[in-house]
């Protein structure tokens, strides 16, 4: 592949409820697309960066400027012979793996369309639709909090995931817990506890709950170990676990027994297989997260929950949980057992709805502008 011409558009998406975390409560949600043009044939990327810099450090506005001024200028005219070859190339810029992941994403859907190849085939995985879940924000009472799960529940959604904050924790997991005592039950605190503050979760120890996910802080992983000791219920880590290193090094310290792969997260795709092979090597469950992507994002999630190491339900819900109308012309749809297929098409396998682009559009720039 020779990569002629990338495109970057910002968009805002409103979403169809606004999603609550610890960290904050959003009405819409932004991204980039990446379009890669290269022997003819366009692939499609997204990057996962939010407008705040409330999950991560990296937002929309950081990816936006390292993408212009320095990863786009290095990838545009290059050849690569597969996805692959892009981390070396793009080695010298340091961090900013959700910049970097969205164009590799694109480099997938090219090389996928240019093989004839659905993304699923050329990763390896193993499944045509795969076990999902939902992620449910902090609402305003318990009682609300039960019945929003209950109608997750009605829609067919097998695993339901709870968002906690201090003090928004025991009480709404009980509730919800004491409605539905058999359901597939976790929850997620994005960071929002330290050590000591954690303590206030214990209660959640005894609700059967399949894993505790990133209670402190990204950086913590000597108290995620200490917390783990305390705790039966499984520590997942989503924020902590930036690359292959630091999921070989939580797990051989005892940080956590899951872990979230999220591509976007870890630099891309490759990473995230990576990832996932040695989990799998050393029977340590993981599951792929979400990031309320778009159509794009949302197919390759589904293609790299296809590998056979994703044995949990991954937060991959389908097209109307989260937007009315989606950039792609591709709706993704929940099957009646708690699954969304896998895309069969070549790359993600998705198009482009080029009405709702413009709708959606904030800003964009093309690599033809760029001065070198
Ligand atoms: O922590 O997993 C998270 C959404 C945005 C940022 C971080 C997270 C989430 C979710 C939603 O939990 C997952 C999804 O349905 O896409
Ligand atoms: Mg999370």
């Amino acid at each position: 592949m020779k990569i002629e011409q990338i495109d970057v558009i910002h968009l805002r998406m409103p979403l169809r409820s606004p999603f609550e975390t610890s960290f904050g409560r959003s009405l819409t949600r932004d991204c980039l697309l990446l379009i890669v043009k290269a022997d003819g044939i366009e692939g499609y990327g997204e990057c996962v960066a939010d407008w705040e810099p409330g999950y991560s450090a990296e937002t929309v506005g950081t990816e936006w400027h390292i993408l212009q001024e320095f990863i786009i200028p290095t990838v545009v005219g290059a050849e690569f012979e597969q996805p692959q070859d892009f981390r070396q190339k793009v080695a010298w810029v340091r961090g900013h793996r959700m910049a970097k992941a969205g164009l590799e994403m694109a480099l997938w859907d090219l090389y996928g369309k240019q093989t004839a190849q659905p993304l699923k085939t050329l990763l390896g995985g193993t499944r045509q639709r795969v076990e999902v879940g939902v992620s449910v924000g902090i609402q305003e009472s318990p009682q609300q909090l039960v019945a929003v799960v209950e109608d997750y529940l009605a829609q067919g959604y097998a695993r339901v995931k709870l968002k906690i904050k201090p003090s928004r924790d025991v009480e709404d997991v009980q509730a919800v817990r004491r409605a539905f005592p058999t359901l597939r039950l976790q929850v997620d605190a994005n960071s929002a506890y330290t050590l000591e503050s954690a303590q206030a979760l214990k209660p959640l120890d005894d609700l059967s709950l399949l894993l505790i996910e990133q209670p402190l802080d990204e950086e913590d992983l000597w108290d995620h170990h200490r917390l783990q000791k305390e705790f039966k219920t499984p520590l997942c880590l989503d924020e902590s676990i930036l690359s292959l290193q630091h999921a070989r090094q939580a797990l051989e310290m005892g940080s956590c027994q899951v872990i979230n792969i999220k591509a976007g997260r870890v630099g891309g795709i490759t990473e995230a297989v990576a990832i996932h092979d040695h989990c799998l090597s050393a029977a340590v469950p993981v599951w792929c997260g979400g990031m309320l992507e778009t159509g794009v994002g949302r197919a390759s999630n589904l293609a790299l929950a296809s590998l056979p190491g994703f044995t949990l339900p991954g937060d991959i819900s389908a097209t109307e949980r989260y937007y009315e109308e989606d950039i792609t012309h591709e709706r993704f749809v929940l099957n009646s057992d708690s699954t969304i297929d896998v895309p069969e098409r070549p790359g993600l396998g998705v198009t482009l709805d080029r009405h709702a682009l413009k709708k959606y559009q904030i800003r964009a720039f093309t690599s033809r502008n760029l001065v070198k």
